[in-house]
C-alpha cells in the first residue's frame, strides 16, 4: 500500500515548507556511477537501455539505494519522443545524439503519432516496475522534454550550442513550425498521461534550451505550449504536480509561472537567489546548485549549499542542481551533498 502523503517532495509541491528541504538531482542516474556503467555495458546501446524496462528500472533505483534521495526520476531520455514518432534517433558513442533532421512543414509527413504507443508502453512498464520496487516514502518523477527543446534536436539533428535550425525555421515559417510544436504537445501529453497512470507521482518538463529565445518567441514556443500541456494534464490528473524547468528563462520566469500554471519551477545555476526568493510565493522553487560545485566538492560546495538553504528557508523549496550531474562527478561528493542538505 502506498502512503503518498509521506513523500516529502509531494508535501512541498503541495505548498509546505520543510526543514530540511527534500533533495533529488537531475541526471542522478548516469555515467558518474560505476553501477550504471556496468548495466549500460550489458544493455548494448543507450536507447536499448531506455527500452529495457528491467534494466531501466534498475538504473533508476541505483541512486536511491546509494544516496537515499527523496525522489527517483524515471530513467529515459527526452529524445524518446522523436524516436517513437519514427524520426530515427541514434546515440553515437562519445558524440551524443543524432537524428534525421526535420526542418520544414513537409518533413513532418515523416513523423507518425500513431506509432508512438508501442514505445511509450515500454516506458510505462519501467515506471510500473520502479514504483513497485521503490520505498513507499520515495516519490517517482516522470518527465519529458518540452516541445521547444525537443524541436531543437529534431530540427538540428543533434545538440547544438545555439539551436539555430529551430530558431530559423520558427522565424521563416512560424505556422509550419507551430505544427511541429502542436504535434509534440499532443504526443507529450499522451506520454506523460501514461507515465502518471503507471505510477509517476509528479512530472517534470525539461526545457533545457528555453534560454535561447527572445521574449515574444519565448512566449509562443515555450510558455504557450507548456500552458496547453499543463492544462491538459491537470484536466486528466488534477492532483499530480507539474514542475517546469525553463533553463535560462531568467526574468521571464515570473511570467512563465503565471501563464503556464506549473506548480513548481526548476531554477538554473545562473538564476540569482534573490529572484528565486521573489518567485517562491508564486510557485515552489527547485534548484539551483552549480553541477560543477558538485565536482569540486569541499568547502566551496558546503558554503553554497548553506547559502541556498538559508535563502529559501521558510519557503517550499526542493533542493536540486541548476542542471544535470556531469559524468566526472565523484559519487562521494554526492553523498556529502545529501548530508549537507539534511544536516
Ligand atoms: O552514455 C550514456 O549512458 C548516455 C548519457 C545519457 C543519460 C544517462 C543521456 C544521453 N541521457 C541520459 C538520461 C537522461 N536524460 C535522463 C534520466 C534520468 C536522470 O536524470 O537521472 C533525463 C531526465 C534526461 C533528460 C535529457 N536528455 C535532457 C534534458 C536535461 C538536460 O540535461 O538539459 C536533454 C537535453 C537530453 C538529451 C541528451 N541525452 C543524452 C545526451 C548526451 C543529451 C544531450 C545532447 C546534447 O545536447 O548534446
Amino acid at each position: 500500500m502506498d502512503h503518498p502523503t509521506k513523500r516529502t517532495i509531494l508535501e512541498v509541491l503541495a505548498g509546505r515548507a520543510l526543514k530540511p528541504p527534500p533533495v533529488w538531482l537531475m541526471r542522478q542516474a548516469g555515467r558518474y556511477l560505476p553501477e550504471y556503467r556496468a548495466v549500460r555495458e550489458t544493455a548494448g546501446g543507450f536507447l536499448d537501455l531506455c527500452y529495457a524496462p528491467k534494466l531501466a528500472a534498475e538504473v533508476t533505483l541505483q541512486p536511491i539505494r546509494r544516496f537515499g534521495f527523496d525522489a527517483a526520476i524515471l530513467f529515459a531520455d527526452i529524445l524518446l519522443v522523436p524516436d517513437a514518432l519514427g524520426q530515427g534517433v541514434r546515440f553515437v558513442e562519445g558524440e551524443g545524439p543524432r537524428l534525421d533532421p526535420v526542418r520544414s512543414a513537409s518533413d513532418l509527413g515523416r513523423l507518425d503519432p500513431g506509432k508512438t504507443s508501442e514505445k511509450f508502453a515500454i516506458v510505462a512498464e519501467t515506471v510500473a516496475r520502479v514504483r513497485q520496487d521503490l520505498p513507499s516514502e520515495t516519490a517517482l518523477i516522470g518527465f519529458c522534454g518540452s516541445p521547444w527543446t525537443v524541436a531543437t534536436y529534431m530540427a538540428g539533428g543533434r545538440g547544438s550550442p545555439d539551436q539555430a535550425d529551430a530558431r530559423l525555421w520558427a522565424y521563416r515559417d512560424a505556422d509550419g513550425f507551430a505544427r511541429l510544436i502542436e504535434l509534440l504537445v499532443e504526443v507529450s501529453v499522451a506520454y506523460l498521461d501514461l507515465q502518471i497512470c503507471a505510477g509517476a507521482d509528479c512530472v517534470q518538463l525539461f526545457d533545457s534550451w528555453a534560454g535561447s529565445l527572445p521574449e515574444d518567441e519565448f512566449d509562443r514556443w515555450v510558455t504557450m505550449p507548456t500552458r496547453t500541456m499543463v492544462a491538459a494534464l491537470k484536466q486528466k490528473h488534477p492532483g499530480v504536480p507539474v514542475i517546469g524547468f525553463p533553463r535560462g528563462a531568467g526574468q521571464k520566469a515570473e511570467r512563465y509561472i503565471a501563464e503556464t500554471g506549473v506548480d513548481a519551477i526548476g531554477c538554473d545555476t545562473a538564476m540569482p537567489l534573490a529572484l528565486m526568493q521573489d518567485l517562491a510565493p508564486h510557485a515552489v522553487v527547485q534548484g539551483n546548485l552549480d553541477p560543477l560545485l558538485l565536482v569540486a566538492g569541499g568547502a566551496a560546495m558546503a558554503e553554497r549549499v548553506g547559502e541556498i538553504k538559508q535563502a529559501l528557508a521558510g519557503q517550499p523549496h526542493i533542493f536540486n542542481l541548476g542542471h544535470g550531474i556531469v559524468p566526472q562527478t565523484p559519487p562521494e561528493h554526492v553523498a556529502e551533498l545529501v548530508k549537507l542538505v539534511r544536516g
